[in-house]
């Protein structure tokens, strides 16, 4: 069909992971027949993982969807634009008419911020709804590290990036970069990067209770008992307090509470809680100290994890007080030719400002925690949610108890997304407006820059243009927005319209033009044009501090209130309960959270959904390898096969999450079947690290035969 048509050569980048990798992509007409790394990105270099390759079957996925669909009984009907947006703005307005501003509840996913458009109007449109029950992937991932960040530099995305190109000693806890490419650590090429550091004589050493991808190519890894970090990150810092007196820069205030709060915290009783030994313990904290630079680095098996805020608090002091911190090879701070940051484009944050109505829990910058969304739906009263508005998530499959939301759901007055596909989550919506994908929008980067390893910026055209009858993200919640507004009882002054109008018509790449011009970097959208495969701005800069400091004094504050609690009520966890075992997550190189399961090329070949156990627990329970196990949490159950591996510290069991695909005819967008089960049917929502992020790690399980 295509044979006539001319081979291209276009640039495009792949949003499916944090790593951004900048590709090469080739067309014909409408089809891509080629995808690889573009060799000339500057960040990305030539990188691309099969995921990326898959990027076409996303743009060709005849699953996909294209056009708005209204559902009508078990069925979809496609209906026009107009028609879909009238519609979605009638019923959310009449919502908030009938029963307030918070009747309506918003959720966001993932790929928001992995979208231009969802950046720049998808958090305008959510800004004119003036509901407080606004929730996003935020309270399943990395929530405690921006809380800290606000607390100690004054803003929530002003985030310390390991400087893995430099660093000689690196220290990763609860992270698996080999499978994930990196996460709040923009690193694309990974195993290129550590096999540099390797070369340049640096070490990498791993905390995880598996034998992970990463820690088989690391020069050190120790098992850890799943939620017991903050013992053995608390020991490090004991240990750094104890045999040596830190100093501090002059902007630098907490240090003495800091220096009392960890007295306690020795390695001997890090050791007996974490499983990790106690003279490793202390020779970790040493080689950090005497390491040329080194860096601590956590991620999600610490953040969604019980302690996930001390944890957090932990590795930067650790960064801090060992001075690695903002400097090279240490934990540094980025400069991006956009600085969503240091502009305020993207807020400070606050936190507690007010409470989730049913089980007062507080929010984090404008958010509260979508563990506590199912009773918000649930529980009658004022402030009730009526209506709910997805946008590029799936709750159902990757927050807490998802079977029990899943079951809210259908209890919702109206319900509307704004998804590319029918998934578990919203098949239960009334209405779905699907936007273009990345071949088909414009990208430049306004989050991911703000955490790479290395400062570069690139603009990428849409690779191909879209249909007459498609809409861009931004189109959507520019029209959400306005059409909602306008059907308000209580509307906004005219002035405050008017602004609102303006801002949601100026398309993104009109945006981000102007965010460059107002940035110092010399980077300008016509140089960005002419260099599409991105432009480098060097290596991250060290000697930010104190003047990057957002904090309203321009000054760290090392001890935290809230941190500083926090430690006092771990600091009363006498011993652990001997928990029969204990489950955590799992993520893999081909998996794409909950929604690349539709391409062929990413789910063929050996299954990977099955439980992972220890043969030893595998004995004690007379269970064989490759039988079909019932694992029990306080929430809910599953059934599942397990498979035995030594990888798994024993005690410990795991389950990737993002399956458990459902199948009842409703679904448009798995027409494969993949086999495997929600490990978030056990997760428990009433498992909150204190910034309010669900604890998906570590949560106590019974497995039995079945
Ligand atoms: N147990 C456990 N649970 C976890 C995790 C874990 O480690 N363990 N990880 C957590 C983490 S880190 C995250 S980020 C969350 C993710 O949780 P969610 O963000 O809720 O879910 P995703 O699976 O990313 O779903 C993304 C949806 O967006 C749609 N989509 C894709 N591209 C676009 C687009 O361009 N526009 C629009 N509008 N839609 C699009 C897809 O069709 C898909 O339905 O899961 C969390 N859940
Ligand atoms: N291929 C692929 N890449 C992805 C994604 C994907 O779904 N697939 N998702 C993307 C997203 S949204 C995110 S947020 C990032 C996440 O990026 P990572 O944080 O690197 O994600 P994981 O691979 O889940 O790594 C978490 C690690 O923590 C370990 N762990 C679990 N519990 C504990 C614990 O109590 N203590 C310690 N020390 N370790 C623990 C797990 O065994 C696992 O190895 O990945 C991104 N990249
Ligand atoms: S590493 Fe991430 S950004 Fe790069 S190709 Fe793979 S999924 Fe895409
Ligand atoms: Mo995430």
């Amino acid at each position: 069909m295509s044979t006539h048509e001319q081979t291209e050569k276009r640039i495009g980048v792949c949003n499916l992971c944090e790593a951004i990798c900048g590709l090469e992509i080739t067309i014909e007409g409408r089809d891509v027949v080629g995808v690889r790394g573009n060799p000339a990105d500057p960040l990305s270099r030539g990188h691309v993982c099969p995921k990326g390759v898959a990027i076409a079957d996303v743009y060709a996925d005849p699953d996909r969807l294209r056009r708005p669909v209204r559902r009508v009984g078990a069925t979809w009907q496609e209906i026009g634009w107009e028609e879909a947006f009238d519609l979605v703005a009638d019923r959310l307005a009449r919502t908030i008419n009938e029963h307030g501003d918070d009747a309506l509840g918003v959720y966001l996913g993932n790929p928001n911020a992995h979208s231009l458009g969802s950046m720049t109007h998808g958090t305008a449109m959510v800004k004119a709804f003036r509901t407080r029950n606004r929730y996003s992937a935020t309270s399943v991932d990395q929530l405690p590290h921006q809380l800290v960040a606000h607390l100690m530099f004054g803003h929530q995305l002003f985030l310390p990036i390991p400087d893995i190109d430099r660093t000689a000693w690196f220290l990763v806890v609860g992270a698996n970069p080999m499978a994930s490419n990196g996460s709040l650590m923009t690193v694309p090429d990974f195993p290129q990067r550590l096999r540099d550091l390797h070369a340049r004589g640096g070490r990498m050493i791993v905390l995880d209770p598996r034998r992970t991808e990463t820690a088989k190519v690391a020069d050190e890894h120790h098992f850890v008992r799943p939620g017991t970090d903050a013992w053995v990150l608390l020991a490090m810092l004991h240990v750094l307090t104890t045999e040596q007196t830190p100093a501090v820069a002059s902007y630098v205030d907490g240090l003495a509470t800091v220096v009392d709060l960890v007295a306690g915290f020795t390695p001997e009783r890090a050791a007996a809680t974490s499983g990790v030994p106690a003279d490793e313990i202390r020779r970790l904290a040493r080689e950090l100290v005497a390491a040329d630079a080194g860096v601590v680095y956590s991620r999600i098996g610490v953040s969604a994890g019980p302690w996930g805020s001390v944890c957090q608090w932990a590795v930067n002091c650790l960064n801090l007080l060992s001075g690695n911190l903002d400097r090279a090879g240490g934990a540094m701070f980025t400069t991006p030719a956009i600085d969503a940051v240091g502009t305020g484009l993207i807020g400070r944050g606050h936190h507690d400002v007010w409470r989730s109505r049913v089980r007062g829990l507080p929010e984090t910058a404008g958010e509260l925690p979508v563990a506590a969304l199912r009773e918000e739906i649930e529980t009658p009263g004022e402030g009730q949610v009526r209506a709910l508005l997805t946008v590029a998530g799936n709750p159902v499959l990757s927050t807490p108890a998802g079977a029990r939301l899943d079951g809210a759901l259908r209890g919702l007055d109206f319900m509307a997304a704004v998804d590319i596909y029918v998934n578990e989550t919203t098949r239960h919506a009334d209405v779905i407006l699907p936007p273009t994908t990345a071949l088909e929008r414009d990208h430049y980067d306004l989050v991911f820059h703000l955490l790479a390893v290395r400062d570069t910026a690139r603009f990428t055209p849409a690779v191909f243009d879209k249909d007459a009858d498609q809409r861009h993200d931004w189109q959507i919640f520019r029209e959400i927005a306005l059409r909602t507004t306008a059907r308000l009882d209580r509307k906004p002054p005219l002035r405050r319209r008017l602004v609102q109008r303006a801002r949601l018509s100026a398309s993104p790449t009109l945006l981000v033009t102007a965010l460059l011009r107002r940035g110092a970097s010399g980077v300008t959208m016509t140089k960005l044009r002419a260099r599409p495969a991105g432009i480098d701005l060097g290596p991250l800069r060290g000697g930010q501090l104190p003047g990057r400091l957002a904090s309203r004094d321009r000054r760290i504050d090392l001890a935290p209130r809230l941190v500083v609690d926090d430690v006092a009520r771990l600091d009363a966890v006498a011993a652990l309960a001997d928990h029969e075992l204990l489950l955590i997550g799992r993520r893999h190189q081909r998996d794409c959270n909950s929604w690349m399961h539709n391409s062929e090329r990413l789910t063929r070949g050996r299954p990977r959904h099955q439980l992972l156990m220890n043969p030893a627990d595998l004995a004690d329970r007379s269970i064989t390898d490759g039988s079909v196990v019932r694992v029990t949490s306080r929430v809910g159950a599953v059934e599942v096969e397990v498979a035995a591996s030594d990888d798994l510290m024993p005690g410990v069991v795991s389950l990737p999450h993002g399956y458990g695909h459902a199948h009842d005819g409703v679904l448009m967008g798995r027409s494969r079947e993949v086999p495997g089960v929600s490990v978030n049917d056990l997760t428990d929502p009433d498992l909150l690290d204190v910034s309010g992020n669900a604890a998906l790690n570590g949560v106590p399980v019974a497995v039995t035969p079945t």
